[in-house]
């Protein structure tokens, strides 16, 4: 059997890893930047495709062979799209998910009764050689915010988020179900596909 190519994705959010790697299983070798001596690079941009552009394109610089990133978030419509390109940080420490998810959980208790509750996640992915972009996807869910963290998968905002037709969040349906619908599983698909129509 030919070996599988391997794929080195601009992140190390091993959580992201682990999605992308069991939807490319088939096909490819997942690696991320842990364990490999890369700089760190600053999400300076405004949007998910400059910040995921920004990611790609300084990884890419410094190692051959195409490489992929993913820059996502949550956008909830009664905070005005908050917390979005910040969904990491969002209360101010990098990567601490129990924070963000507290924070979230008190900007929604103080809305009016009855405000809508909805939200999307959203990922754009970058593919790059070289420092150059050689194209990008986005892919979104839409879903809601329940009050209390429910379910003990995923990561990140996942026990907060419920995905339009369905009645648990992202946490109890577990990686399986949401690698078939996810903002993640619809740009990387798009991206899969370019890659196989272009390599
Ligand atoms: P890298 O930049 O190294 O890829 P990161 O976690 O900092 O890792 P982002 O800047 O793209 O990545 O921020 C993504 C944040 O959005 C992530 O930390 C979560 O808070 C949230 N998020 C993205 N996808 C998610 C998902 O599938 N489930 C739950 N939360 C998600």
């Amino acid at each position: 059997m030919p070996k599988k190519p391997t794929l080195l994705v601009a992140t190390r959010n091993a959580h992201k890893t682990e999605e992308i790697r069991q939807m490319l299983a088939g096909s490819y070798m997942v690696e991320d930047l842990n364990g490999k001596d890369f700089p760190e690079v600053e999400e300076t941009g405004t949007t998910f495709l400059a910040n995921a552009k920004l990611k790609a394109q300084e990884i890419s610089k410094l190692t051959s062979g195409v490489i992929l990133s993913d820059d996502s978030g949550l956008e909830v419509d009664a905070l005005n799209g908050d917390p979005g390109v910040y969904s990491s940080r969002y209360a101010g420490t990098d990567g601490d998910n129990e924070a963000n998810n507290t924070k979230l959980m008190t900007e929604m208790a103080k809305l009016p009764d009855g405000t809508s509750r909805t939200a999307r996640f959203r990922c754009v992915m970058v593919l790059a050689q070289n420092g150059e972009e050689l194209a990008h996807f986005s892919g979104a869910v839409e879903g809601s915010i329940i009050s209390e963290l429910t379910g003990d998968g995923g990561f990140g905002y996942d026990p907060l988020f419920i995905p339009d037709g369905y009645e648990k969040t992202f946490a109890q349906l577990g990686d399986t179900v949401k690698n078939t619908l996810s903002h993640r599983a619809n740009a990387l698909n798009q991206a899969a596909e370019w890659l196989s129509e272009n390599s």
